[in-house]
């Protein structure tokens, strides 16, 4: 029969204004290494594994797996993220801000000096 999930706008923590999607990236490559002044999202594992790791500027460090399509994580703005993924994961990100290259820290130092 099969399942349904469903991420009704009213129901989330923002405005919605941007869903992207990545997917084949390769086992071996490592995406993030940002943050971001504004950009708060949502990241689900739609089909495949992803390994997110979480730093805030307080420096609580998480890691979070995400291999189920029905669960969602909430990444809030100011938060260095990287992730890795499985050879067949489709990762689904819903975004409450466009897309803009000055939204984005890329170097962790100034990330740290925040
Ligand atoms: C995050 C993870 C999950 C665009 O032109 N439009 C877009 O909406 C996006 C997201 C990217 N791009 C361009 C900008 C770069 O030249 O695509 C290239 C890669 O973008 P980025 O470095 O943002 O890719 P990721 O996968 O490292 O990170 C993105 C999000 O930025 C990030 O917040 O959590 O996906």
């Amino acid at each position: 029969m099969g399942y349904i999930s469903v991420a009704e706008h009213e129901k989330l923590p923002f405005q919605v204004k941007r869903i992207y999607w990545t997917y084949f990236t390769p086992e071996d490559v490592t995406r993030g290494g940002h943050a971001h002044y504004d950009l708060e999202q949502i990241l689900v594992a739609v089909a495949g594994k992803i390994v997110v790791e979480t730093e805030l500027l307080n420096g609580d460090k998480n890691n979070f797996v995400l291999d189920k399509p029905y669960v969602g994580l909430y990444i809030p703005k100011m938060c260095w993220r990287v992730m890795q993924y499985s050879h067949n994961s489709v990762q689904m990100c819903i975004a409450s801000i466009v897309y803009s290259e000055s939204d984005y820290i890329r170097e962790y130092s100034e990330f740290k000096k925040r």
